[in-house]
């Protein structure tokens, strides 16, 4: 009996912190979009609230019925994702999963939502225990296998040391074909391909034999360079690639970018010397997607960060 209750005053803590989170949540997302757009029917409206305009079409209705209580809309863009020339609703929908029992924690799931006019597809893009960091933390809807229609990209990031981590989802919408990326062993192999040579008076050789590739590090300004060969030979000795998509600056994070007409997915690394506190450069990969919706590593570019500012010394073409 005690039991009961105290699993009962836990279900309703947890369901009142899943409501605040979504009063919150909602606030942003409204800032974002088009407040007769959505309409969340789990919410209760205040006297505060501005009256909403009626929404007199059919697609609009359709889409609030599909919003469940444990489900938040936490982006919404519009876009022709299948090539018809109007646009479909795109959202990005966040489903809190409860835990089973008292002692369990509970899970998030991202799905991202399509409607084109009476039609609602959906596809999972993550499932991930309930923590500090969202869903998503970035979409953007470009043409990424080049067939000449749109796809959804999202951005998913985790909390790393010392770096943001990130991973990504593709979503071909008219083919329904998708992609997680997430831990990949591939990656794992492809950084362990580059190899570090300390050469003399500062200067550390990046090398990749598979790729014919090889490019110059100047260590000089590096806080752990030494002017004894012998100990930067010891210290830089070490240097790696670390196989995991990082969010070093601005604009080293996992995005999409445009190169001679097309779209590449950039996936940046951390080339690390000494130890993980010493970044002494960045490896982007740059992939493209295939005719099955696959991404493909095409070609990448190699930074050094040790001359005071980002610098690209070289790069490599996958054929
Ligand atoms: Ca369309
Ligand atoms: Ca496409």
């Amino acid at each position: 009996m005690k039991k009961t209750l105290y699993f009962s005053a836990m279900m309703i803590i947890l369901i009142s912190l899943a409501l605040t989170t979504s009063c919150n949540k909602k606030k942003d997302m409204e800032s974002i979009i088009p407040q007769n757009d959505y309409t969340q029917t789990a919410e209760p409206t205040t006297e505060q609230d501005p009256p909403k305009p009626q929404d007199t079409t059919v697609d609009e209705a359709n889409v609030e019925s599909q919003i469940k209580e444990n489900e938040q809309i936490i982006h919404g863009v519009t876009a022709d994702v299948n090539g018809d020339n109007k646009d479909e609703k795109i959202e990005i929908v966040q489903v809190s999963i409860l835990p089973q029992d008292q002692n369990g924690s509970g899970e998030l799931e991202g799905k991202v939502r399509i409607t084109s006019g009476s039609t609602v597809k959906e596809a999972t893009f993550i499932k991930k225990p309930q923590g500090l960091t969202g869903i998503m933390s970035d979409v953007e809807i470009l043409d990424i296998d080049g067939d000449g229609v749109k796809d959804v990209f999202i951005t998913t990031s985790e909390a790393g040391s010392p770096f943001t981590l990130n991973y990504f989802f593709i979503y071909n919408y008219k083919t329904d074909e998708s992609f997680s990326f997430n831990v990949d062993n591939k990656l794992t192999f492809f950084a362990k391909g580059f190899k570090f040579k300390y050469v003399g008076k500062g200067i550390l050789d990046i090398l990749n034999d598979s790729y014919n590739f090889k490019a110059e590090i100047n260590l000089i300004n590096d806080s752990g360079y030494s002017s004894s060969d012998e100990t930067s030979n010891e210290q830089y000795s070490r240097s790696w690639v670390e196989p995991v998509p990082s969010e070093i600056g601005q604009d080293s994070r996992l995005s999409l970018v445009e190169k001679d007409g097309s779209i590449e997915i950039k996936v940046p690394l951390p080339v690390y010397g000494a130890a993980t506190s010493d970044l002494i450069g960045e490896l982007d990969l740059y992939y493209c997607a295939n005719k099955d919706f696959v991404p493909e590593m095409r070609r990448f570019e190699v930074f050094s960060f040790t001359n005071g500012a980002k610098e690209k010394i070289g790069e490599g073409v996958i054929k």
